[in-house]
């Protein structure tokens, strides 16, 4: 499966301007509410952030995703060094356990988009995929929140976690 090479051809054509609601199921996997972030004029890369429930008895993996207008996604986390944020990609991917429900939030696990080719611009949904080691890949559609947005529509209890600041 090569779904970059075709989101590549479909980049410009598919920017939706109507955002939505957005669960989807596949599977065991329970999705909520994909998001992004509204990016600055030149900016190369965005975050996406997303829930994800596994309701069944086995494990699974989020080891990648897409969005329309990027070259690329990777998982990384954030993490706290010496009161600094940092990130780095998790190149195995997230281990969601059955039962467990993973969020992936500002200040933590995201998936990062790389070599965005257009402006995300608050308000748009944004076609795009997420990838699971054993699910496959699913189409889902990112809702582009305001460029201050801490959390999504439908998670506003989400914000910045400093808990592990020493
Ligand atoms: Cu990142």
């Amino acid at each position: 499966m090569k779904p970059t090479v075709l989101l590549r051809a479909l980049a410009l054509a598919s920017l939706a301007t109507v955002a939505a609601a957005n669960d989807y199921k596949t599977g065991a996997l329970e999705i909520q509410q994909p998001w992004t972030r509204a990016t600055p004029k030149g900016a190369k890369t965005a975050a996406g952030y997303v829930a994800i429930k596994n309701t069944g008895s086995a494990p699974d993996r989020l080891t990648g995703g897409s969005l329309t207008g990027a070259g690329g996604a990777q998982v990384h986390e954030m993490t706290m060094d010496r009161g600094v944020m940092k990130m780095r990609p998790v190149p195995d991917g997230i281990e969601i356990k059955p039962g467990e429900t993973v969020e992936l939030k500002p200040g933590g696990l995201h998936l990062m988009f790389m070599d965005l080719k257009a402006r995300l611009v608050k308000g748009q949904s944004v076609k795009g995929t997420l990838t699971f080691a054993n699910a496959g890949t699913v189409d889902v559609e990112f809702a582009v929140e305001g460029m201050g947005a801490t959390a999504g529509t439908a998670a506003h209890r989400m914000q910045m976690d400093h808990m592990q600041m020493h």
